[in-house]
């Protein structure tokens, strides 16, 4: 587990660091991590309409960006799903 927390916060930063804000990520940086990290669990991921929307699902305080927290319900539910454990 200790492995997986280093990746995910590891592959987090590199993506948030792009552009504006090193800490949180962008709708474009969001777009860029889930297409190439995250290709199989998140379903049409190329299509701008699929990012928009879950984008706006997890910003909670709905500024545009993500801050790791908010980025960090996704992965919660993904592996909720893939894990089978209810919701
Ligand atoms: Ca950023
Ligand atoms: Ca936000």
């Amino acid at each position: 587990m200790e492995a997986a927390i280093n990746t995910l916060t590891t592959q987090f930063k590199s993506y948030a660091g792009n552009d504006g804000s090193a800490s949180t990520l962008s709708k474009e940086e969001f777009r860029s991590l889930v297409t190439s990290q995250l290709p199989n669990l998140v379903k049409n991921a190329s299509d701008p309409g699929v990012i928009d929307q879950l984008m706006g699902s997890l910003d909670a305080n709905n500024d545009g960006e993500l801050t790791f927290t908010e980025f960090w319900d996704l992965i919660g539910k993904l592996a909720s799903k893939e894990g089978g454990f209810s919701q």
